[in-house]
């Protein structure tokens, strides 16, 4: 087939780009990055306030010099790119985090996402056997087990049932499991950036499963992936006929292989590992499924010594982004007005609430919530803030609208234990130094 030719092709392009692209930017990170984290900070905002890169020919009152020549010829990338200024705005990976280029994670920048919708290109990547390239044409989702009809479904039947869209974020709960001894990585992208939200359009699982009929005793739900690790969880059927979605596309276009191309599970405000990607198989049954068909689940170990086998629901949270490891103080004035400003997002509903300290914990004030607030979404906060040259221990703190508000990190541990790795939603702070540098820190309360 032509278009099958033409797609192979263009994707060794881009995946010879991207080597390339990969190996230099790591090599940068290990420069700057993880040996000394604030030359990263450095590197990611020397375009916006490091005078070395400043032409004076540019300035006013001269014409730059891009007035002066023509621009580019309107088709000169028929699939648009950021601007080549934009570099550093990239999804990073930790090698010694995870050794294996195939079972990895890529955080997302969150230091640089604006408002609530994460760029397609930016959106962090959890695989547990690399990316899938799946062609859509022999693709086939199969829905089996305790219904009265079963099927096999191409795309284009899945694209003709009626479609709704969501936005709605995903989190890995492993989300910032370096952090629970102590601060270790000064950057927002590595302790918080297994976490990424879109507008996701598909179909209501419920509106499949209504028009198969579903046996009196189903219960639960094998969601299985079509990748090479056939990654496959258990999912109570409550959810399910809930809010779960089965979806083709993420901000207006069709999902990015990383995000599961061609069809993905969303299972809204739950653990990233139970949105499927690369949707292959979904088989109700009447109990949870076990070692044999499902790969090990996250579990996690208590101080008493017992383990809970599920903990679906990602709890609320929030972090400052701006400033933030990454995007110090270096050029605040003393006396200057500021933005401070950051995410909160709550797998149990709308975000009610957020609160900044600028002294570690002792007072808190309320920040604003600004633009859509919406139910297991981003949701921006922001506050307006006169630096006097201080040091200052900044946190901000979250309230969902079931009442629930992140703990500090000392009254998560006495409930979860000090082997936790996944469900951290405790408070972040950051040391803001006088000389502006911006540090990850655990205050103690
Ligand atoms: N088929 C399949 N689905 C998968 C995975 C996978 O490896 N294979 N990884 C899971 C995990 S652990 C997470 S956190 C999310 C990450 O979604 P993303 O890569 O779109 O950010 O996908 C989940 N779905
Ligand atoms: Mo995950």
């Amino acid at each position: 087939m032509k278009t099958k030719d033409k797609k192979s092709f263009s994707l060794s392009m881009n995946d010879e780009n991207n080597k390339k692209i990969h190996s230099n930017e790591r090599r940068e990170f290990f420069k700057k990055g993880l040996f000394y984290s604030v030359g990263l900070a450095a590197a990611s905002n020397a375009l916006a306030s490091n005078g070395a890169n400043i032409d004076p020919a540019n300035l006013p009152p001269n014409i730059p010099s891009w007035a002066k020549i023509p621009g580019k010829p309107v088709e000169w990338h028929p699939y648009g790119q950021p601007s080549a200024y934009e570099h550093n705005v990239i999804r990073r990976s930790v090698p010694f985090l995870s050794p294996d280029p195939m079972a990895d994670v890529a955080f997302s920048p969150l230091q640089d996402q604006n408002g609530i919708i994460t760029p397609n290109g930016l959106f962090f990547v959890r695989d547990h056997n690399g990316t899938c390239i799946v062609d859509p044409n022999d693709y086939r989702l199969i829905i089996h087990g305790l219904v009265d009809k079963p099927i096999i479904l191409t795309l284009e039947e899945i694209k003709r049932y009626p479609s709704e869209s969501r936005i709605h974020f995903i989190e890995c709960p492993a989300n910032g499991a370096t952090e629970w001894r102590g601060a270790q990585l000064d950057s927002v992208q590595f302790t918080k950036g297994m976490l990424s939200c879109a507008q996701w359009t598909g179909v209501p699982l419920k509106i499949i499963l209504k028009d198969l009929g579903l046996k009196p005793n189903a219960k639960w739900a094998l969601a299985e992936g079509g990748d090479a690790s056939t990654m496959a969880r258990s999912i109570p059927i409550e959810k399910l006929l809930d809010d779960a979605m089965i979806v083709y596309a993420q901000n207006g276009e069709a999902l990015r292989p990383e995000q599961g191309y061609p069809v993905r599970l969303i299972v809204p405000g739950w653990e990233g590992n139970l949105n499927v990607k690369w949707l292959r198989r979904i088989k109700i049954g009447d109990k949870p499924w076990h070692a044999k068909e499902e790969t090990a689940k996250y579990t996690m170990l208590l101080p008493s010594g017992k383990a809970i086998q599920y903990y679906w629901v990602m709890d609320v949270n929030s972090v400052i982004t701006s400033p933030c490891p990454e995007k110090p103080w270096k050029d605040v004035k003393i006396g200057q007005k500021i933005e401070i400003q950051g995410i909160a997002w709550s797998g149990r509903g709308r975000i009610s609430a957020v609160d900044i300290t600028f002294d570690g914990g002792k007072n808190w004030t309320k920040a604003r919530l600004k633009g859509l607030i919406l139910p297991k979404s981003f949701t921006r906060f922001t506050i307006e803030y006169i630096w006097d040259g201080k040091p200052i221990y900044l946190a901000s703190r979250a309230t969902d609208e079931v009442g629930m508000t992140q703990p500090t990190i000392q009254k998560l541990k006495k409930i979860r234990g000090v082997e936790g790795v996944y469900h951290r939603n405790s408070i972040t702070t950051w040391e803001v130094k006088a000389n502006g540098e911006v540090h990850n820190v655990q205050a103690i309360y």
